[in-house]
């Protein structure tokens, strides 16, 4: 009984003494909303600025995963990740969706922030142009839930203030 207990206390210790590696290795969820593993816009990954895809598997852990853009082609590790993006893994024999990313104010989806953003939620504001749901997110910039003219404003910003 006794070196039962022994056992159990080196096991209890030796995954204790385990747990800190393991912690620091898990990945940096921030900037993640919750609800992973569904394709449910309120669950999925919104970047406040651009970023490459080897920067965002890097980031987020995602090591065995493929990004590709909203049709399917996959990107190169070396390429900016357009709102949009879906970040697939295989699981067993199926290949699924693990997060779809949010590129705010990249509202063309192209994975540039240029005036022809500004323009289409300068557009979809005067009902000229329906923008799908993570295109609205996208170019919800103030968030307030809606797309105006004051959103446009600060896409438009952004590419003046580059150098
Ligand atoms: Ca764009
Ligand atoms: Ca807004």
């Amino acid at each position: 009984m006794k070196k039962l207990t022994i056992i159990t206390l080196t096991f209890v210790m030796a995954v204790l003494s385990v747990l800190p590696v393991f912690a620091s290795s898990i990945p940096d969820w921030s900037g993640i909303t919750e609800g992973l593993f569904n394709d449910d816009l309120s669950g999925n990954v919104t970047l406040e600025k651009m970023m490459k895809v080897n920067e965002f598997i890097e980031k987020y852990g995602y090591t065995s995963a493929v990004v590709t853009d909203r049709n399917g082609n996959e990107l190169g590790t070396d390429a900016y990740i357009p709102n949009g993006a879906k970040c697939l893994e295989a699981q067993g024999d199926t290949v699924v969706t693990v997060a779809v990313i949010c590129v705010m104010e990249d509202v063309n989806c192209d994975a540039k922030i240029t005036a022809a953003d500004a323009r289409l939620a300068l557009r979809h504001s005067a009902r000229l142009e329906k923008l799908d749901d993570i295109q609205f997110r996208a170019a919800d910039v103030n968030e307030d839930g809606k797309v105006t003219a004051a959103d446009a404003r600060l896409i438009l910003r952004k590419p003046a203030r580059l150098p």
